[in-house]
């Protein structure tokens, strides 16, 4: 018989970060509530989670980066809203921000998910936001416990 190793989805006992943009905050902090609703429903400690904020999407590779060197955090969620109609940079700034963001994760041994939104309009972001499609904050709580409690389990 093979052997499985996989994550499970009780956050108890790990350590969370959180990066979120200011832009678009009326969005953002909707996707912060889904993420820490999750993380505490999975049985997080508040006192644990930390967020730390910063002007834009273009910003939070930035932060992540010296979150994860800190190893304060057994895993970072990153969490913002990029808009097409909004910005003349959208494509640049969406696929940069991904890349970077993955890079990091990989490079740092610290899992990172992915909780920005790319969106074509504002309403197309309400719906990924706590309304019709979800809360993309909340998939990337659901993820990042799912990855902290892998690594754990691979680094055993
Ligand atoms: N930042 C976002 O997070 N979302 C956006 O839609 C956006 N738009 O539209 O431009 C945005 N721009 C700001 C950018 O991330 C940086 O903060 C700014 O360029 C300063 O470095």
């Amino acid at each position: 018989m093979y052997n499985v190793i996989e994550g499970n989805l009780s956050a108890a006992g790990f350590k969370f970060g959180i990066a979120i943009s200011r832009f678009n905050e009326f969005i953002n902090s909707k996707l912060l509530d889904g993420a820490v609703d999750y993380l505490t429903r999975s049985g997080a400690n508040e006192q644990d989670i930390t967020v730390v904020k910063v002007p834009g999407a273009f910003e939070l590779p930035m932060a992540i980066k010296i979150m994860a060197e800190t190893k304060k955090y057994d895993g970072i969620i990153c969490l913002g809203t990029l808009i097409r109609g909004e910005t003349n940079h959208f494509d640049l700034l969406s696929q940069q921000v991904a890349k970077m963001v993955s890079e990091l994760a990989v490079n740092s041994n610290t899992p990172v998910s992915y909780g920005i939104i790319t969106s074509e309009s504002i309403e197309q972001a309400i719906s990924r936001a706590g309304t019709k499609m979800g809360n993309k904050g909340f998939d990337a709580a659901m993820s990042i416990v799912e990855m902290v409690t892998l690594f754990a389990k691979l680094k055993k």
